[in-house]
């Protein structure tokens, strides 16, 4: 069934419920000198490249390809259209390696046709903080799909990774592969229903008319939570303190200090907002949320052609009740243009989903490791970590 899976030190679909299998590694390292030295071959119309995401050129390429062939939802209606800026942060966190930005190329015309990345991150699980790698923006030109090119690109990414002495990676996918250690619900929140419905993304509820829908998904102008401002770089420490004592609770989350904090969650322009609740009072930090920018273009629309779509990243709430927090992330989003706000049923958002009319999506996400037996398969909420 999965010819290629099969042969990776992945849970397999046979042990699943086997607990006399131990969580942990499910292979031992090699020494570095018995990792292969030179990168798979490709079929012989290919090349390698390795993508300098600091080279304005290759940037634009690959987001041209990304663009044009990434990921689609089932009734190909929508296609996931993330900024330059936004694979420019992605791709280069603290740490990062060139080398595990890796493209393939037609050799005689130079275009790219396929990517894949990885990044280093410290991920726990359960006690075991442990260092992996985050694979993302696997995609294979259109045209050259079902070539059994992803695998060649997975064990080319797998070696380069091992090349770095690490032996672990963690992934998510919209698709079912050997095996997820868990599986989330993608959910969604109005914002500008008007227009979600116009392109299909939604539809007018039953006995429900347009004004209806708009007045059901109104939110007040302004945020209400007294202290509520943007993230500012003085705020990483307290910030990291807080986040970090928030995901203990979590089996899977990433191990964050200071230098990952100021990457992935201080506000960039067009790609991350964050949040916090200042006390008045006390001037003490004790609230945080956070979410992304990906837009999707529309596929076939003549009057709409990209959907602004947020992303909930990480929110922390100590003070604030969470319903009120993410109320208050709604705000800004609807403030700054966005047409719905989308989170995934991991951490605590399921306290607020239905409150804040989320509406469970057509699309799940499951989320895996490479190289990493869990002993039960992770209920969502069981997970910390969220990936872009
Ligand atoms: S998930 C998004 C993946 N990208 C897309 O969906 C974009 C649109 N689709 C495509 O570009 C986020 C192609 O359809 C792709 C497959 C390239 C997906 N993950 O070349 P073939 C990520 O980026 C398996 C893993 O003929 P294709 C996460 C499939 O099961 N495997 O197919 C990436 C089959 O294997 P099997 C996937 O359609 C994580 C084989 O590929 C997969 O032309 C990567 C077929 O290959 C997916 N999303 O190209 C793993 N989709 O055994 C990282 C299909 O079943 C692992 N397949 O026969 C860790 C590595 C690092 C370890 C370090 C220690
Ligand atoms: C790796 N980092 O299917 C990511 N999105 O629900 C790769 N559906 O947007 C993995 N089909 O339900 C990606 N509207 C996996 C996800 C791929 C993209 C995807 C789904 C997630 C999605 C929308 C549009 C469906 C269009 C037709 C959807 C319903 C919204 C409605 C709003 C009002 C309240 C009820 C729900």
């Amino acid at each position: 069934r999965h010819k290629f899976w099969e042969t990776q030190p992945v849970g397999q679909f046979k042990d699943l419920g086997d607990t006399s299998l131990p969580e942990g590694p499910i292979e031992p390292p090699t020494p570095l000198s018995e990792v292969k030295q030179e990168p798979y071959n490709l079929p012989s119309p290919y090349e390698w490249t390795t993508c300098d995401m600091f080279s304005e050129e290759m940037c634009n390429e690959v987001y041209l390809l990304l663009t044009n062939n990434y990921v689609e939802d089932d009734e190909n209606m929508f296609r996931f259209n993330y900024s330059k800026e936004f694979l420019r942060w992605a791709l280069r966190p603290p740490g990062f390696y060139r080398s595990w930005h890796i493209g393939v190329r037609v050799k005689t015309s130079k275009k790219l046709v396929a990517f894949i990345t990885g990044v280093p991150a410290r991920i726990r699980v359960r006690d075991a903080v442990v260092i992996m790698a985050e694979i993302n923006f696997l995609c294979v030109h259109k045209k050259l799909r079902s070539k059994r090119l992803a695998p060649v690109m997975i064990k080319e990414v797998t070696r380069r990774v091992h090349m770095e002495n690490i032996w672990q990676a963690a992934y998510t996918a919209g698709v079912v592969l050997p095996t997820p250690v868990s599986t989330c619900q993608y959910w969604h929140r109005s914002l500008n229903p008007k227009k979600l419905i116009d392109v299909g993304f939604s539809r007018l509820g039953a006995r429900m008319t347009m004004s209806r829908t708009i007045k059901l998904y109104k939110l007040p102008d302004q945020t209400v939570t007294p202290g509520f401002r943007k993230m500012e770089p003085h705020d990483v420490p307290a910030v990291t303190r807080l986040l970090r004592n928030y995901l203990k609770q979590f089996v899977v989350a990433p191990d964050f200090d200071e230098n990952y904090v100021e990457h992935w969650l201080l506000p960039k322009e067009g790609v991350i907002d964050s949040y916090l609740v200042e006390s008045p009072e006390t001037h003490e930090i004790t609230d945080f949320c956070s979410f992304y920018t990906l837009p999707s273009s529309i596929l076939g629309n003549q009057n709409h052609t990209t959907l602004k779509a947020a992303y909930s990243y990480y929110n922390v709430s100590t003070k604030t009740p969470l319903i009120q927090l993410m109320n208050d992330a709604l705000i800004v989003a609807k403030q700054k243009d966005f047409d719905v706000f989308n989170a995934l049923d991991v951490m605590q958002n399921d306290s607020f989903l239905k409150e804040l009319k989320f509406g469970p999506g057509d699309g799940k996400l499951h989320y895996y490791l490479y190289n990493y037996r869990t002993k039960h398969v992770l209920k969502s909420s069981e997970l910390g970590l969220v990936l872009l």
